[in-house]
């Protein structure tokens, strides 16, 4: 079993020689003014709320854009500051990006190019030349913060996702000393829907400047590969699974990602949770009524209409749940300066009133749409009270709502909705599958998740647990590491 410690010890026997590096575009702490003061959130991104526990147990450096209206006050001359703010265990590096490069870079090649490109959701990939050549000169931007920090020393950098695939060979081409993985958090489509971006060549090459390719799952990981042989000169090698390409050989292999299990665990029985568990059930009227949960970013992958319309159905065909039933949707604004994100959350606004209206009493409205940013604390309660969580994600590279609720589950009751195109329902099939376009399927399953005897809910649940407690965050970071090892040692 993999703990924070054993990561630990592992870093220190084998990368003892090496600064440790992470490098993403969303930072992992967000300082921010609110009102006379300074505040610093956890953003609601699955890379850094995986990775963070990593870089807790490992030290070393964290390089990625500072994006908080107050994250320029809390630097040093270097633009680095110790986080997290109690603990402060390692070092983030803040690079700085004009409104413009966020505009091109991040909203548009990253999040209107690539995203649409990889998620197979059916919104059509925007390609625009003035946002690839801002990603281009952002990703040297990255690069040249990277180079500053290691100055001529070895170093392992762990660069993070699908803003920065030119990064490995432009650290490589200034230090020859630096070994690189780079891990893909999204899914890798198939070749037909990867092959209409027209900037497909130099995006495989980035990538390949890496020694380690890590996605999520085998299905993403054989994408790839197809991908890459249809594209690019090279060889792979199919039992070793890697690619040779010019002089250089990447390793690519599937790592499922997942959430510090025991510190969940441990955390959801403090004091505090039970205190706001308390605070929410008085605020939202409840007493002994079914509380159902949807928890996400808001956006188009992850099928929050779908589910909103499922729970629609469920109470007009099963009208015994009016007054029972209250389904809760935390969501979070992301994206908002792009306009299908913008019409999604006019959608969602739109559904959640025409649902509401259809179905409430005086005292009572089945849906309670709760869209902002929430606080561990919060999520913890929600996570607890629900019987039941629903992650109808169209398209999803893993998915750690899923896993968060499973962590949460210490009385291990409760019932996990998820969708089989989430990367997640590859290791968690004791969950309730379903296929989140069928509407009609996610109405009924919702049905079987309510009527599930305890009983039978503590033996789906406890398989479950036992899974996220074994393949936990620091294994995911583990297998990385002990993998890399591996191959500098070939
Ligand atoms: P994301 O698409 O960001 O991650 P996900 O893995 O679901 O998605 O993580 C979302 C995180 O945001 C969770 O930790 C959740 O608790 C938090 N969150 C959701 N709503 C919130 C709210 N209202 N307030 C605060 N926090 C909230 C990408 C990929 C995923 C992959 C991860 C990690 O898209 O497929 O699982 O990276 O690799």
């Amino acid at each position: 079993m993999w703990t924070q410690d054993s990561l630990q010890q592992l870093v220190r026997d084998q990368l003892s020689d090496y600064l440790f590096v992470v490098v993403s575009n969303r930072e992992p702490y967000i300082h921010n003014h609110v009102n006379d003061k300074i505040e610093c959130i956890v953003p609601a991104s699955g890379l850094t709320v995986a990775l963070d526990p990593v870089m807790r147990a490992c030290g070393g450096t964290w390089v990625a854009h500072g994006s908080g209206t107050a994250d320029r006050e809390v630097v040093d001359a270097r633009n680095r500051v110790l986080v997290p703010p109690d603990t402060q265990n390692y070092t983030l590096r803040r690079v700085w990006l004009t409104e413009n490069e966020v505009d091109k870079y991040y909203f548009g090649f990253s999040n209107e190019t690539l995203w649409p490109l990889c998620h197979i959701v059916y919104q059509r990939p925007e390609f625009n030349v003035d946002d690839w050549n801002t990603y281009k000169y952002v990703n040297r931007l990255f690069a040249d913060a990277v180079l500053d920090e290691i100055g001529g020393r070895k170093a392992f950098v762990f660069i993070q996702d699908y803003h920065l695939t030119l990064l490995s060979r432009m650290l490589k081409a200034k230090n020859h000393r630096i070994i690189s993985a780079q891990f893909w958090h999204i899914p890798w489509p198939n070749r037909e829907a990867f092959r209409i971006c027209p900037w497909q060549n130099e995006i495989l090459y980035g990538l390949l400047g890496n020694d380690l390719l890590g996605f999520h799952i085998a299905y993403h990981r054989n994408n790839f590969l197809d991908t890459v042989d249809r594209t690019l000169e090279c060889r792979i090698d199919y039992e070793r699974f890697s690619v040779s390409h010019a002089d250089h050989t990447t390793f690519v292999s599937p790592f499922p990602i997942s959430v510090d299990f025991d510190r969940i665990s441990e955390n959801v029985q403090k004091p505090e949770v039970e205190q706001e568990m308390t605070a929410l059930k008085k605020k939202y009227g409840l007493s002994n009524e079914i509380v159902g949960i949807g928890l996400d970013r808001i956006d188009y992958t992850k099928g929050i209409p779908e589910r909103l319309k499922a729970v629609d159905l469920l109470l007009t065909r099963y009208p015994k749940y009016k007054k029972k039933l209250v389904f809760f949707q935390l969501a979070e604004p992301s994206r908002i300066k792009i306009k299908k994100y913008q019409d999604l959350n006019d959608e969602i606004d739109n559904l959640v009133e025409q649902i509401n209206s259809k179905h409430q009493t005086t005292d009572w409205k089945p849906i309670t749409y709760i869209k902002e940013h929430k606080s561990p604390v919060t999520l913890r309660a929600f996570n607890r009270m629900a019987r039941f969580c629903i992650v109808s994600s169209l398209h999803d590279g893993m998915n750690l709502v899923a896993k968060e609720f499973v962590s949460s589950r210490v009385d291990e009751t409760g019932v996990l909705i998820l969708s089989r195109f989430a990367g997640a329902a590859r290791e968690l099939d004791e969950a309730l599958l379903i296929n989140p376009y069928a509407v009609d399927e996610i109405a009924e399953t919702i049905y079987t998740a309510i009527e599930m005897p305890v009983e039978l809910q503590k033996k789906r649940m406890l398989r479950l647990r036992h899974k996220v407690c074994e393949n936990n965050i620091y294994r995911w970071a583990a297998d990385i590491i002990t993998e890399l090892v591996k191959i500098e040692s070939i």
